[in-house]
Formats: structure tokens, sequence, C-alpha cells
């Protein structure tokens, strides 16, 4: 963090912490779901017997995989993929139905990756969805379907575009470089103020490829535009990937201050204290192969994550605050991968018992613990245990300033009532009150389970 003050006059336009409803609904997702979805989802990262399987290279990048990797046309080959692009299997309705009972409460659908397809009919390229032969407008069939489950959509956007000419990576520098990529602005401008025309119902968008030069001099252009978009969409969230200061800061400005309204830059990882979030609103997005967003046909010979460490990532992020998004890549018929479907029961049938530990639910303010993580809702306590204790004793460190402390436990997953009582001993007895709640021994789990407990004056 910066220790002098810089005058900025590109900071963020929205206070940090914004605390209307559409915010405060922000604030109490927990989980969410992201689907990468476009031509990439042909090729499922591979191509002609050729894969990055256990590589750096991403699914969704796989129009530029460098080497001998790919044959020579490949670029022009990729761009005329679209062609073939007719997901005969796509339900959205079944998508938004299976999201729903792994407990989703947000979803972010990408509607133009870097490659440039649109998902939806813009007007302001040809390079979208009308020209497949599928021709259905697969952003609005996403948006209704995911709204009437219940479920907030937020749109992702790439503003970088590999095959647009207008696009360009270095910051422009003669005059027809500027009028160039000053009409690859307004085509930008267009299609965001588009999307939202066309799809009120969105309440966000999250913003990728706003990495180059191109972008980051253009910070006049992207504040008026954060300005327009809100003024068209009250109450739209927008994470600190759109837009940097006049000096070139990204995600926060050049006194620290957060640009836009969530922290935008967990993905694939999770911050390593509470400490580091500064107070700030945040997501977490999160592959399920170790890396690859779109579809990937062949998981075997990688390490993908299993339901009780995604479930471990997810009380982890909202331990902190935070929102944990799993990624989903359907293939090109629009169905999920089977490990993907295998994931998401899994995930479902926990948050069927545990869910009130995940949504709504705050930091708590307590040491933290060995033995998992907490989250609090008021005078509730909840702690998902990922680490049991041999002795089968569940310590909790209460702070002697504390006002509150358990005061009876049970376990979400019987319901059965348990004994909190005062422990004798522990480490910093000066510092802190322990309590122990004994589990009992004929309770097996295959997976984190929950205490949940009630709090009230210390005993
Ligand atoms: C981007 C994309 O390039 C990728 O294909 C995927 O869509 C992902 C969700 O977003 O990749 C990024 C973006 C930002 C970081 C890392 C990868 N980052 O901030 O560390």
């Amino acid at each position: 963090k910066p220790t002098e003050t810089k005058e900025v006059k590109y900071g963020p336009i929205t206070p940090a912490k914004r605390t209307d409803k559409d915010m405060e609904a922000f604030r109490n997702y927990g989980l969410g779901q992201f689907i990468h979805w476009g031509v990439y989802a042909i090729p499922g990262n591979e191509w002609e017997g050729v894969s990055a399987r256990g590589g750096a290279a991403a699914s969704e990048w796989i129009r530029s995989w460098g080497g001998n990797t790919v044959p020579k046309d490949w670029k022009n080959t990729y761009d005329n993929l679209y062609k073939q692009f007719n997901p005969k299997s796509f339900d959205a309705k079944a998508w938004a139905k299976q999201a729903k009972a792994m407990g989703a409460k947000y979803m972010i659908f990408t509607t133009k990756h870097h490659d440039g397809f649109a998902l939806w009919p813009t007007k302001f390229s040809d390079y979208n969805i009308t020209k497949s032969p599928y021709k259905r407008d697969i952003v609005k069939e996403v948006v209704d379907a995911y709204t009437a489950e219940g479920i907030d959509v937020y749109l992702y956007f790439s503003v970088l575009e590999w095959n647009n000419p207008n696009y360009m990576g270095k910051a422009p520098k003669t005059d027809e470089e500027k009028a160039q990529f000053g009409k690859f602005l307004t085509y930008t401008k267009n299609q965001l103020m588009e999307l939202l025309d066309n799809y009120p119902a969105v309440k966000g968008f999250w913003f990728d490829g706003t990495w180059d030069q191109s972008w980051i001099q253009s910070y006049e252009f992207t504040y008026q535009l954060e300005k327009d978009l809100r003024a068209k969409h009250p109450g739209l969230i927008i994470g600190s990937r759109f837009r940097n200061d006049e000096h070139g800061k990204r995600h926060f400005d050049s006194n620290g201050k957060i640009l836009g309204d969530y922290e935008q830059g967990w993905e694939r990882k999770l911050p390593g204290s509470f400490e580091w979030l500064d107070g700030n609103d945040w997501d977490a997005v999160m592959t399920i192969p170790p890396n690859g967003w779109g579809y990937m046909k062949d998981w075997s010979g990688l390490y993908t994550k299993t339901s009780n460490d995604l479930l471990d990532m997810l009380m982890q992020s909202v331990s902190m605050n935070g929102n944990f998004v799993l990624n989903f890549g359907p293939d090109g018929q629009g169905m999920m991968h089977p490990g993907e479907d295998k994931l998401a029961k899994e995930i479902g049938d926990w948050m069927r018992v545990n869910s009130e530990a995940v949504y709504g639910v705050r930091h708590a303010d307590l040491p933290s613990s060995k033995l998992g993580y907490y989250t609090q809702k008021g005078d509730v306590l909840y702690l998902t245990v990922f680490n049991r204790p041999v002795n089968n004793s569940i310590r909790i460190a209460v702070p002697k300033k504390a006002t509150m402390a358990p005061i009876d436990a049970m376990l979400l997953k019987t319901k059965g009532a348990l004994t909190v009582r005062h422990a004798d001993i522990g480490l910093d007895l000066d510092k802190n009150t322990y309590y122990d709640i004994e589990l009992p021994t004929d309770f097996q789990s295959t997976e984190p389970f929950v205490l949940k407990m009630k709090l009230g004056q210390p005993q």
C-alpha cells in the first residue's frame, strides 16, 4: 500500500463497501458458478491428436497455442470453427437447475472471450452466434433460465480480442493508430451498452482482457465508460479488473483505493489472510483442472480437484467475506463434463445439509482454528471442520475481551445437541478462554462437517 497520497483524477467512481441492496446481495452469495463457453468448446483442448494436457496452456486459449502443436493455418481454421458451432443439447434450464441444486446463488457467463466470438446477436460485429448454424441467442437463454431459478447473472466480457483488426496491444502512437483504436473503444462501449439493453436482469460485469497498454492508456475513456454503464443500470456491480487510474495502476488506484465494487484478483488462488483484504468485497474464481476454463475432453493424467478440495476453498473464502466461484466448461454440444456433473452433485448434497454456514455469513473475529473455518451470522457461530482431532474434542478459543462465547452446540449433519464445556487447559490462557465440544464417537464423516454454536454471555 502506498504511504504518500498522490493526485488521482481517475480514481474510484463508487465508494468502497457499497451498502445498497445489490451489493448486500453480492456479499451474501457465498457460492457462485462460472461458465466458460464458446467456439473453443469444439476442440476441447485438443486438435488433430495434439493436446496441451498438463502444460500451462488453457483450453480456451487454444487459438493462441504456438509451435508445432497446431497446424500451420491454425488461426484461420479456428476463426472458422463457429460455422460448426451447433450445440444441439444446449438447455439453459438444465444448467440453471443443476447450478441451483449445487447451491450457487450467482453465475458468471462468458458473453465473449478473447477470441472475440459473441454468444449474443450483437449488431456491432459479424462474428457472433447468429452466423453459426445454431443462431439462437445463448446469452438471453442463460440470463432468463438462471434468473428464473433465482440465481443472479453476471456477464464475463473480454475487452481484448485476438482477431479484431482494430484491436492492438500496444498503446496507439500515430494518428492513424489512434483513430483505429478509437474505433475499437467505440465498439466496446456499444457492445456493453447493448448487453445492458438486451439483458436488463443482469447484476454486473466480470471484466477480463484489460491488461494491455492500449486499454491502460485509455483511462479517460474507461472512466467515462464506467460512469455511463452505471448511469444506464443503477446498482450495477463491476469488479476491479475493469480499469486503471492515469498512473497505470490497475485494481487499486495509486492511493490503494479499490477501482470498482469488489476485488477481482483472486484467480485460481485464495488470499492468505483476512487482513490482506483490507475489508474489501471480493470473489475467487476456480477451475477444476489445474488450469483451463473452457471444455477439456480428457481429464486423465491431471489432478482434478475433489469436492472436499472445493468445499475447503469455499469455506476458506466465505470465512474471509469472499465469494467462491466454481468454473464449468460445457462441451461443443452444450453438455457439462461428467466430472463436473459429479462434483456439482456432491457439492449440492453437502450444501443441502450445511449451507447455512455459507450464505449471508461473515468473518468471525476469533483466533483462527487449525480444525477448519469459522463463519458467523449474528449470535450464531459455525465451525466447518476439515481436520478432526483424534481425541474427538473440538477446542474453540475465545479472546478474554470478547463479549460472546459459545453456550451450546449441535452438528448440522445429525442435528444432535452437544455440550460445551469450559476447558481448563490451552495455550495463552491469559489471552483466551477455551471451550471444548466432544464429538459423539459414533459420529462418522468422510466429508467436512459443520458445528453450529449459539453465542451468549461467556461462562
Ligand atoms: C483470464 C483469461 O485469460 C482466462 O482464459 C479465463 O477466462 C480467466 C477467468 O481469466 O485469465 C486470467 C486473468 C487474470 C489473472 C490470471 C488469469 N490474474 O489476475 O492473475
